[in-house]
């Protein structure tokens, strides 16, 4: 297929009109206005987009910490515990990403018995406020805003409370809230909340964490500048505001990380939000992940003071793959980084900027070729490509993988994950397909064929946007001759158990990160009794569960209450291999 007919993206008979969600955003203008925080008082600015322009001009660095407990109590106190500590020990943090939780994401009406995950519940606009006048620093309000069912009214709080940088274009792209189908209410309400912050007087920067959006699951990094593109001409050029991005999670390779920096300053109007920490590469060791936080800090801080874009430089905390962490892991990551970026003065001369700036022209002109190919390609589809409300909803709706395939700047190449060849390898969806092969080798020959010979297939989902564990799950089966049934990303109970029966499934396998373990679990164990379906179910990723009674708001481990529930719990692919082959020789469940 060369491109898709406008009745394969928009089978609807009608979509909302532009112009009547412009209007309704530019009219709450008039009364939603940019309210005082501790951070605008302080700096005596109109705007975060303001104070990071003057910062740059100054070549002063700035930093980035993300807080976001259950709690508001406690993520008052990490609002003023952690910039005091910082400044007692001589350094600054300039802003703070407000994590908040996956059930903010819902209307406030429609909250209630919606899963909850692991972050912060303010529940109106004065919890919003409150948060924000507790210390000098710039709050962002990053997740779970823009790009949800909620967009507008949590768009609102955010600016009452006085921040001015606020997202996240890069989420409305690639999440879904559960049990929430209606992505017309979800598009509708994220244009009316860009109208609105367009329609300020202060520059509203217009936060994209792409990481979030569809740069974790291309495989040519180039489409990730595409992306950039496709949202400054949706954000800026469509709606009149101000796009600001964010990149880093997935980032790992520090020649690619920095040029991915240079290429940003090149085509970026307005000063980025943050570069997030590259995530993917902690692991359990804390050591080793000090390693890691050194490794990606350095090519940032570097960026920065060759070529400042303006992004707060985020030092993650080394216990993130193990839990949230906590206030004191903060302040820890932030001391090591600022000791960093005092050591870091002759870096810049052992770097051969030439060599980096190459690759950034690169990313440029394929990323300009994929931005290109993907307006044209959406204009021959009968796609209104001037229409801010069309282009989001088609692009949402074809998603990463298929745009990617359809219009990537790499030659067609059928061997290749997306059918073309990467012009430059993001390596994370890469690095897992190659991690499968060495998994799969964990079973004999002759084990193999055991379960080749009992023809599998198995049902596998997530149940929030983490996909990583689907992807190397789903390769590592395909590498075993076990049939794939995929029921999704970010996919509800009822949708697993009526396609796992539907396609006569032999087993289950769930991967889930956002702490809804025991809720999914739960739902699809009624789910199946309702179809009389008794299937092996596994499930992994992270296992666990805020506790609303629990004063520190941390997330608890659930494996044995997942035990209980009789389902077969793995913290590695290789746990479930084995079970295969239990079965594989006759081992039975109860379901
Ligand atoms: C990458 C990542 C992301 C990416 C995901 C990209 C994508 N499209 O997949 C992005 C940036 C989008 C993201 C977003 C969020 N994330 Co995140 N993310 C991670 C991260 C860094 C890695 C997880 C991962 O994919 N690992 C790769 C897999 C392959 O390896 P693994 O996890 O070790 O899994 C092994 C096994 O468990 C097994 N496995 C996994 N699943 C399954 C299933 C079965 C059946 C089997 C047999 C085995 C199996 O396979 C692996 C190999 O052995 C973790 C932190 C960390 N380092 O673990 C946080 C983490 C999971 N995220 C977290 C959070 C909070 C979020 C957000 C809610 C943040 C926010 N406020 O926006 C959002 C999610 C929003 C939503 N709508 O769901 C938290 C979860 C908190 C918790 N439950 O305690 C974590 C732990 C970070 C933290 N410490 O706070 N995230």
């Amino acid at each position: 297929m060369s491109h898709y007919s406008r009745q394969e993206i928009f089978p609807e008979d009608a979509l909302p009109y532009l112009d009547e969600l412009i209007e309704e955003g530019r009219e709450l203008a008039t009364t939603v206005k940019v309210g005082q925080c501790s951070f605008l008082r302080h700096y005596n600015v109109e705007s975060e987009c303001d104070y990071k322009i003057k910062q740059m001009q100054a070549g002063r660095l700035m930093m980035h910490g993300q807080i976001g407990f259950r709690k508001l109590d406690k993520s008052r106190r990490a609002y003023r515990e952690i910039y005091e500590q910082i400044g007692e020990a001589g350094y600054l943090i300039n802003r703070y990403g407000i994590c908040l939780d996956w059930s903010m994401g819902y209307p406030r009406d429609a909250r209630e018995g919606m899963p909850k995950g692991t972050g912060l519940i303010l529940n109106d606009d004065l919890d919003f406020a409150l948060l924000t006048q507790e210390a000098p620093v710039a709050p962002h309000f990053g997740d779970f805003v823009m790009g949800t069912p909620a967009a507008l009214e949590n768009t609102i709080a955010a600016l009452k409370a006085g921040s001015t940088a606020i997202g996240n274009v890069g989420q409305y792209f690639n999440f879904r809230m559960p049990h929430w189908n209606d992505d017309i209410a979800t598009t509708a309400a994220t244009v009316k909340a860009l109208a609105l912050c367009a329609a300020q007087p202060q520059d509203i920067l217009i936060h994209s964490n792409l990481d979030d959006g569809f740069a974790a699951l291309f495989t040519d990094l180039t489409c990730s500048v595409g992306a950039v593109l496709i949202e400054q001409y949706i954000v800026d050029e469509l709606m009149g505001g101000r796009v600001s991005h964010c990149y880093g999670h997935t980032y790992s390779d520090p020649l690619t990380r920095l040029a991915f920096q240079r290429a940003l300053k090149k085509i970026s109007r307005s000063p980025g939000s943050m570069i997030y920490g590259n995530t993917t590469i902690y692991g359990t060791n804390i050591a080793e992940n000090y390693a890691a936080l050194g490794s990606y800090m350095l090519p940032d801080i570097v960026g920065q003071m060759t070529e400042p874009t303006g992004h707060g430089l985020n030092p993650v905390p080394v216990t993130e793959a193990i839990r949230i962490p906590d206030i004191e892991e903060i302040i820890d990551a932030h001391l090591y980084a600022n000791r960093l970026i005092e050591r870091a003065e002759y870096y810049p001369n052992m770097i051969d900027f030439e060599q980096v700036d190459l690759l950034a022209d690169t990313l440029i002109n394929a990323g300009t070729k994929f931005k290109k190919s993907v307006l044209e390609g959406l204009e021959k589809s009968g796609i209104n490509i001037k229409n801010p409300f069309e282009l989001l909803l088609s692009i949402r709706r074809i998603g990463a993988k298929k745009l990617e395939e359809l219009y990537g700047p790499g030659n067609k190449n059928l061997n290749e994950i997306r059918k073309r060849k990467p012009v430059i390898k993001a390596t994370t969806v890469i690095e897992l397909e190659q991690q499968a092969q060495k998994i799969a080798n964990y079973l004999s020959a002759e084990e193999q064929e055991v379960i080749r010979d009992k023809k599998f297939k198995a049902c596998v989902a997530t149940t929030d946007v983490h996909e990583y564990g689907k992807v190397l799950l789903e390769a590592v089966l395909k590498k075993i001759k076990v049939g794939i049934i995929d029921a999704g990303v970010s996919t509800d109970p009822d949708v697993v158990a009526k396609i796992a029966n539907d396609n006569q499934a032999t087993f289950v396998a769930i991967s889930t990160y956002n702490g809804v373990a025991l809720e999914f679990i739960e739902k699809l164990t009624k789910e199946f009794a309702l179809y009389n379906l008794s299937l092996p179910v596994f499930v992994g990723g992270k296992l666990n569960q805020v506790d609303d009674d629990d004063a520190s708001g941390l997330p608890k481990d659930v494996t044995k209450e997942l035990g209980d529930m009789g389902v077969i719990v793995c913290h590695s692919v290789e746990e479930l291999l084995r079970e295969l082959i239990r079965m594989a020789q006759g081992a039975r469940y109860a379901g």
